[in-house]
């Protein structure tokens, strides 16, 4: 990185001294400008070799569909623009920057109240996490692929559908449930809205450290006496498994549904589509055509040629669903009941046409 003066650097940043520590005064406890700066390069936000920011160093410019969210320079020329559509500027920028210091100490960062989403929602809710929410959004929505099946036949296959893929880790959208509406939402049910938790815990900074990212597992042992990690904590008292356990992490019932989402997905692209499918946790587009109906995608089927293309409307919900679920790692913390619903609703709506075991399972 490069040479600031510690004096140049807190101007840059608009902060003084006596607040970040380094005068003689300032509290112990108080992080120095080093901490902050050592913290954030260990953290994925620093890290110039991931591939979230070398992914377009070929192309030598990241395109303004990618830019706000894999740059410094389009996440800045994004919040002090007009937002017009969500996650998207019109212009690519160059290499060569990560989510530095900038990006969220700037004057339109600080001053940002309400963010739109990908299904067009306005959210007010994170206070100073608010520029958070800009990049772990996501960039697809249940409104996405409705307009994309709007008219269709539920089981009839359609040629120009492909997978929707809601990206990686939109935290902000899963716990803002069924406002943000980021996963695919069956009409006529209703969805759990945000995570709100406790009052001191609601906006991503409360529970993230800014510069680290991460959490410490003792913000949560004050209440979740005994929780020997973030998987574990379980409040909810209904068995939505049906497995006879309720003390079970919340995760597990989450865990344990997606896996039988998978199987029904499958299920239904043998029996109704009589094309199997095989799901890749890591190759892009994730779907694939299971040639050898093995139920895995094998490296030979792992290929963007051999990508599923029998989709159904039907199939697509499902599948958009299962994804969210698998790229959002942390959802069973974010918004559990949320998540809970969503594959719920995708494997009752599955079981409409193929056998899914939903003995015992119960929806919150
Ligand atoms: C709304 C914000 C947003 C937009 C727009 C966006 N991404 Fe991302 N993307 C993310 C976030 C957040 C992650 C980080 C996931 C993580 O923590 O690993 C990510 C991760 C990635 C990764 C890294 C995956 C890995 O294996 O680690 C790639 C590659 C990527 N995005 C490609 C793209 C491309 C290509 C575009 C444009 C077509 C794009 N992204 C647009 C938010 C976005
Ligand atoms: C992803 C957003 C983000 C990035 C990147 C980031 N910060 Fe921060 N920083 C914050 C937030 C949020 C706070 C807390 C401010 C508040 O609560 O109002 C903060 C606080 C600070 C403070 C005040 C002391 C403290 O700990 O509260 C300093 C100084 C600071 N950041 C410096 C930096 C430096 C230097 C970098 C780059 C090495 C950096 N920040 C990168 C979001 C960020
Ligand atoms: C400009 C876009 C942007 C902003 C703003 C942003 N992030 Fe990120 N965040 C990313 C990208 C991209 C990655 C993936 C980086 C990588 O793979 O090295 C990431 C990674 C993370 C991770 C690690 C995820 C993992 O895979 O383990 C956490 C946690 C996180 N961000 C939380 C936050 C929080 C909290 C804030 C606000 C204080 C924030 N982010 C602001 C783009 C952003
Ligand atoms: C109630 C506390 C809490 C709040 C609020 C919270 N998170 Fe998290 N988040 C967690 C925990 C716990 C993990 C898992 C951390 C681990 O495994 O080390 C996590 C993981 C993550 C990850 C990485 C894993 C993944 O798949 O998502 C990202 C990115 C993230 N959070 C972003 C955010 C953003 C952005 C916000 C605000 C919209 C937010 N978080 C709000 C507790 C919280
Ligand atoms: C001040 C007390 C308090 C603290 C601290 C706290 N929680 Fe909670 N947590 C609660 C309460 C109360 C609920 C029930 C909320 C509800 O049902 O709406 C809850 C519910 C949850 C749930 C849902 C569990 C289920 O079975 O449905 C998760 C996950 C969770 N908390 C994670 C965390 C994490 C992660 C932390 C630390 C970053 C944390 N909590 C810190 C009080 C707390
Ligand atoms: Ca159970
Ligand atoms: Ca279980
Ligand atoms: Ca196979």
């Amino acid at each position: 990185m490069q040479h600031f003066t510690l004096k140049s650097f807190c101007l840059a940043l608009g902060v003084s001294a006596a607040m970040v520590g380094t005068d003689a005064t300032a509290q112990d406890q108080a992080p120095t400008i080093s901490d902050i700066i050592e913290a954030w390069l260990a953290s994925p936000h620093g890290d110039r070799t991931s591939e979230a920011f070398t992914h377009w160093n070929e192309d030598g410019e990241i395109p303004g569909v990618c830019a706000v969210c894999h740059s410094s320079t389009g996440a800045i020329d994004y919040v002090s623009g007009p937002m017009t559509t969500p996650g998207v500027i019109d212009h690519a920028v160059g290499l060569g920057t990560t989510v530095d210091c900038v990006v969220c100490h700037n004057k339109s960062a600080a001053a940002l109240a309400s963010v739109p989403f990908p299904s067009g929602v306005v959210v007010d809710a994170f206070g100073s996490s608010a520029i958070c929410t800009v990049c772990h959004q996501g960039r697809a929505s249940s409104q996405t692929v409705e307009t994309k099946t709007a008219g269709l036949e539920d089981d009839e296959v359609v040629g120009d559908l492909g997978f929707i893929n809601v990206h990686y880790k939109p935290s902000a959208s899963t716990m803002m449930g069924g406002v943000a509406r980021g996963g695919f939402e069956y009409p006529g049910k209703t969805y759990k809205g945000q995570f709100t938790h406790v009052p001191d815990l609601n906006t991503c900074t409360d529970c993230h450290s800014p510069h680290s990212l991460q959490v410490s597992l003792e913000t949560c042992t004050t209440c979740h006496k005994g929780a020997e990690s973030f998987a574990s904590i379980r409040i909810s008292p209904a068995d939505f498994d049906g497995d006879g356990d309720t003390s079970e992490g919340i995760a597990g019932p989450i865990a344990e549904l997606h896996a039988r989402l998978g199987t029904a997905i499958q299920a239904y692209a043998n029996e109704v589509i009589k094309v199997p499918v095989a799901y890749s946790d890591h190759a892009y587009p994730y779907f694939f055509a299971d040639t050898d109906m093995d139920g895995i995608a094998g490296s030979g089927e792992a290929i963007y040629p051999n990508r599923y293309q029998s989709w159904t409307p039907r199939l697509l919900k499902a599948a958009y669903n299962y994804q969210l679920v698998a790229k959002e790692t942390a959802i069973y913390t974010h918004n559990p009941h949320y998540a809970l619903q969503l594959l719920y609703d995708s494997l009752e709506n599955l079981s409409e046409k193929v056998a899914v075991d939903m003995d015992g399972i119960v929806r919150p």
